[in-house]
């Protein structure tokens, strides 16, 4: 196997030789744990520990590796551990805002070409949610396709509308249908991923990730679990996240269930997943218009018209609210770290410089 195989490219390939570490060689992470890794290079997958010069100049959980990250290796024993030197830059993300007051990002994983949002056609729907997923998609860069799991437990009218309402709230990004107990719409799953391609599944706990996953490699390798019937949600059966190489090259990295989404935290991707919305405001008389009053505001008067629809309006005003304050909070926050993060290193120095 080839690294490219592993979406090594020229890009990845620019950045190896910027790090300037030709000591060390090129592997991808496919599985985090508490405080190991498992890398992949071109021969297998290798247990592996981060180098403590790299923990310490790591300064936030950000510049630790994630799932799909490229690092900068060491192979010992034989070839059965590397050690983790360096993160290669990363081509995009899945991220978001920690659960808590604490404005912070948790990575979900790294280097994804698709994600695949994943949401149930039962009592898990919801073009609301579907929205901030999308935000987050477009803010890492990533391309999205909706998969809408459990058509067996609808009747056919029912996914015709499902459907419908998903188009809209997803602006044109691809929607696929199936069934991970019928088996209807997986064919069309597995022809959609391309070899030498990142794909991350992505959704609330209990929609069937792992289920389609299993499916998708032939066998029962990773577990799943029944919905708690009591609220119809999942349990959190899948705790960390894998990449899986699949047969025919593709790969697929599924994560545990997100409980909720939380602020955003994201101005990226809100142009791009309310592109019908954003460009409606360009022609709103006032250049700050807050669309919630002003004379002239062109969003209302698209809102008043039925042109858009009073739940997609309300959806876009609430997460270009969380935008804005995260964004602004973060970046403060960033600074503020990095200086104290400087201020740490000078000291250290200083009073190595009077100790040796
Ligand atoms: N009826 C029906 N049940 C499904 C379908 N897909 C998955 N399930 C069931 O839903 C339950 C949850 O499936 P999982 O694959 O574990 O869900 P998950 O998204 O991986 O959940 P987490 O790992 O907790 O995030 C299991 O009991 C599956 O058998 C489907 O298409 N139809
Ligand atoms: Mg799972
Ligand atoms: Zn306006």
């Amino acid at each position: 196997m080839e690294l490219n195989t592993l979406g090594f490219d020229q890009w990845f390939e620019d950045r190896k030789s910027e790090a300037r570490r030709p000591d060390c060689s090129v592997a991808r992470v496919t599985a985090v744990h508490r405080d190991s890794f498992l890398v992949r290079n071109e021969q297998r997958e290798i247990f592996a520990e981060p180098a403590g010069g790299f923990l310490y100049a790591a300064e936030s959980s950000m510049d630790l590796p994630s799932v799909g990250d490229w690092v900068l290796v060491q192979y010992h024993n034989d070839d059965t551990l590397a050690i983790i030197h360096g993160l290669l830059p990363r081509k995009t993300f899945l991220r978001r805002k920690t659960a808590g007051k604490k404005v912070d990002y948790q990575m979900i994983a790294a280097n994804i070409d698709c994600a695949l949002i994943v949401q149930a056609c039962d009592a898990d729907f919801s073009p609301r949610r579907l929205e901030r997923y999308l935000v987050m998609v477009n803010e890492g860069n990533i391309e999205p396709i909706l998969l809408l799991t459990k058509t067996d437990l609808i009747l056919p009218e029912m996914l015709e509308q499902r459907m419908s309402v998903a188009r809209r709230a997803s602006g044109g990004c691809r929607i696929l249908a199936l069934s991970n107990v019928t088996g209807f719409g997986v064919d069309l799953v597995r022809q959609l991923l391309e070899p030498g391609r990142t794909y991350c599944l992505v959704g609330s706990s209990g929609v069937g990730k792992t289920t389609l996953l299993n499916l998708l490699i032939g066998g029962e390798v990773y577990e799943t679990n029944a919905v708690r019937p009591s609220d119809g949600k999942g349990r959190h059966t899948t705790t960390s996240r894998q990449l899986i190489v699949l047969d025919h090259g593709a790969m697929l990295i599924d994560t545990p269930g997100m409980r909720e989404l939380g602020n955003i935290g994201a101005d990226a991707g809100l142009e791009e997943s309310f592109s019908d919305i954003w460009s409606l405001a360009k022609s709103c008389r006032f250049a700050n218009c807050t669309h919630t009053q002003e004379a002239g505001c062109a969003l209302l008067a698209a809102v008043e018209s039925g042109a858009v629809q009073k739940e997609r309006y309300e959806s876009y005003l609430k997460l270009l609210k969380e935008s804005a304050y995260n964004e602004m909070s973060y970046s403060e926050k960033r600074l503020k770290d990095k200086a104290f993060g400087k201020f740490v290193k000078t000291v250290t120095k200083d009073l190595k410089k009077f100790t040796s």
